[in-house]
């Protein structure tokens, strides 16, 4: 069985290769029982070069590339820390994915296409590979109630509707850089493939309760 984790690009910041090592012996205890298929995401680096370049004018796509290319660059981190259980490079289609995938490596990828977020992709890998399940983990432990910045009252929620989330994430952009929990492609492909999807917090603590135990986290309830 296979899990597909989205990385937030956090985990690939300035803490140094020793993080990235926790990590990748993280995944491989848990390929003893899964197979793990990770997009790392793009982080505060991707958002340095695509809010420099869009001061010079660049047009949206060409950002996305770069936010792209800044999370293979994060990948290739991970592969690194990895060694020899990793595919030894990002792949760059759902095809080249899924042959990764059947060669029974970890695979690490970082994002595929413009117009997306990572966790558009992730979602897009999770159903081309078949994944069991698709985890977001993310820079919050799960969807609140309420903005947890600014109501000490917030609540974490253990589950939420799809459409209700969609609601919730609406009043963000689609612009490169734009920090979506969910964006509107992952939701679109959970939904159509009716994906096993959770929010949960990155630290690894909290990742590796997450991958052994379901209650961890925001479950997103899909409709019917
Ligand atoms: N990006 C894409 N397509 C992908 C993945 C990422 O265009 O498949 C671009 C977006 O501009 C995104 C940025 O905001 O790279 C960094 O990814 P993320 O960390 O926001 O997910």
């Amino acid at each position: 069985k296979r899990i597909v984790i989205k990385l937030s690009g956090k985990v690939f910041g300035a803490d140094g290769a020793g993080t990235l090592k926790d990590y990748a012996s993280l995944l491989l205890r848990i390929s003893k029982i899964r197979q793990p298929i990770i997009v790392a995401g793009g982080g505060s680096i991707a958002r340095h070069y695509i809010n420099n370049a869009r001061s010079s004018g660049a047009d949206e796509s060409t950002l996305d590339e770069m936010g792209i290319e800044i999370s293979r660059l994060n990948a290739r981190l991970l592969i690194c820390a990895l060694g020899d259980k990793a595919y030894p490079h990002p792949p760059t289609t759902l095809q080249e994915i899924k042959q990764a995938a059947d060669g029974g490596l970890v695979v690490v990828a970082g994002g595929l296409y413009p117009g997306q977020s990572t966790n558009g992709t992730a979602a897009l890998v999770a159903e081309r590979v078949g994944a069991a399940e698709f985890l977001n983990a993310t820079d919050v432990d799960g969807v609140y109630d309420m903005d947890p910045n600014k109501h000490k009252e917030a609540k974490m929620l253990g589950r939420i509707e799809l459409g209700r989330l969609q609601e919730m994430l609406i009043q963000e952009g689609a612009a490169a850089g734009g920090h979506d929990l969910m964006d509107i492609v992952s939701l679109k492909t959970i939904e159509r493939s009716r994906i096993r999807t959770r929010i949960v917090g990155a630290d690894i603590k909290t990742l590796e309760k997450a991958i052994r135990s379901s209650v961890v986290g925001t479950t997103i309830v899909l409709p019917g």
